[in-house]
């Protein structure tokens, strides 16, 4: 009993973390179809306790699958979310692909899960992009009581958020630096990532942000509030997993540091860890492997009228990607949106 679930991208960073996402929340799961390109086929993914072998995304027929989450690629994710949303399937794809296009919701289910039932005009729902989705769900109780106006947002992202590839890198380069002759030249990233910070995630727009600062802000507008203005320097960092934060925010309305605390620590998907000690507060380390999203290091920005400034940090894999495409899953459910498991 339960629901037809494909998982397109299976053998990736975000593929591997939602069939870990779906054992663990225990989605009711009738059958798991893990999905691949044909390089692929056949390698085995752990779901729960069974062991999976990826079938072909190519050949696959989806008559009957009830959700397919989608994690290869704005490419993979063009072509084939529409052709498999029109067999009656609902996509939620993690892919920068359909975030923009206003007849697809782009869903945070603790910010503005009730948009999710715009899905039907093409049966695909968006998951933002993982430094916008841990934003979100920190802002929005926040912007809830005292308006916000304004963001300005400092990121310090891991490695994972580039891909597995990216992960070797950073390893084999960091051993590399001791090793002599096994020295690694950067590929993945445009410059050194071991022992080192690049101001550079995605590529270059016109007006000199990258595609990642854009992202940020044009998610941000449109999952909580297309007033708010907001500015981003996104910046990749030796970590492996677990995006980080440094956030300037002005209200509208007076918001004391003790009050942002009480408000983040009722909302939902936040843990608040902020004692003014050393340690006192969340790294990403810490974060890896949690649901929830930290913010730590809340206090006043007396730079501007009302301001506060945070530490926010998530698994950028969990939160950022699997987790919240798990949890659009468990919208649709709990809204009926989709037909009740037998
Ligand atoms: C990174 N945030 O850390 C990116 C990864 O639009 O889904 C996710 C890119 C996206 O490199």
């Amino acid at each position: 009993m339960g629901y037809k679930v494909a998982v397109v991208g299976a053998t990736g960073n975000v593929g591997r973390e939602m069939l870990n996402v779906l054992a663990e929340r225990k989605f009711p799961v009738s059958e798991l179809y893990p999905l691949a390109s044909r390089r692929s086929i056949g390698t085995e993914v752990s779901f729960g306790d069974s062991v999976l072998k990826c079938r072909d995304l190519e050949t696959f027929d989806f008559k009957g699958v009830d959700f397919c989450l989608m994690s290869a690629g704005s490419s993979v994710s063009k072509d084939w979310s529409p052709r498999i949303g029109a067999q009656g399937t609902i996509v939620i794809d993690n892919s920068s692909c359909w975030r923009y296009d206003q007849d697809v919701p782009l869903i945070v289910p603790e910010v503005n899960g009730d948009a999710v039932r715009g899905f039907t005009k093409k049966n695909i729902i968006a998951n933002p992009n993982c430094s916008t989705a841990q934003l979100v769900v920190a802002l929005k109780p926040l912007h809830d009581v005292a308006g916000i106006t304004r963001v300005i947002v400092s990121t310090y992202q891991s490695v994972s958020g580039a891909g597995k590839d990216a992960m070797d890198e950073l390893w084999h380069q960091t051993k590399g630096k001791y090793v002599p002759g096994q020295e690694v030249e950067p590929k993945k990233f445009p410059k050194q990532i071991a022992f080192n910070c690049i101001p550079q995630i995605d590529v270059f727009m016109e007006d000199g942000y990258t595609k990642e600062e854009w992202k940020m802000l044009a998610e941000t507008k449109k999952i909580l509030d297309p007033k708010i203005r907001l500015t981003a320097t996104c910046v990749r960092v030796p970590v492996f997993v677990g995006h980080s934060e440094a956030v300037n925010i002005e209200f509208e309305k007076p918001i004391s540091p003790d009050e942002a605390r009480e408000i983040l620590r009722a909302a939902p998907g936040i843990m608040v860890v902020d004692k003014r000690e050393p340690g006192g507060y969340v790294t990403p380390v810490e974060a890896a492997g949690e649901f929830s999203t930290f913010v730590s290091r809340i206090r006043e920005d007396a730079t501007v009228e009302n301001g506060l400034t945070m530490w926010i940090v998530s698994d950028n894999l969990l939160k950022g990607a699997a987790l919240n495409a798990v949890q659009i899953a468990e919208t649709l459910i709990h809204q009926r949106l989709v037909r009740q498991a037998a």
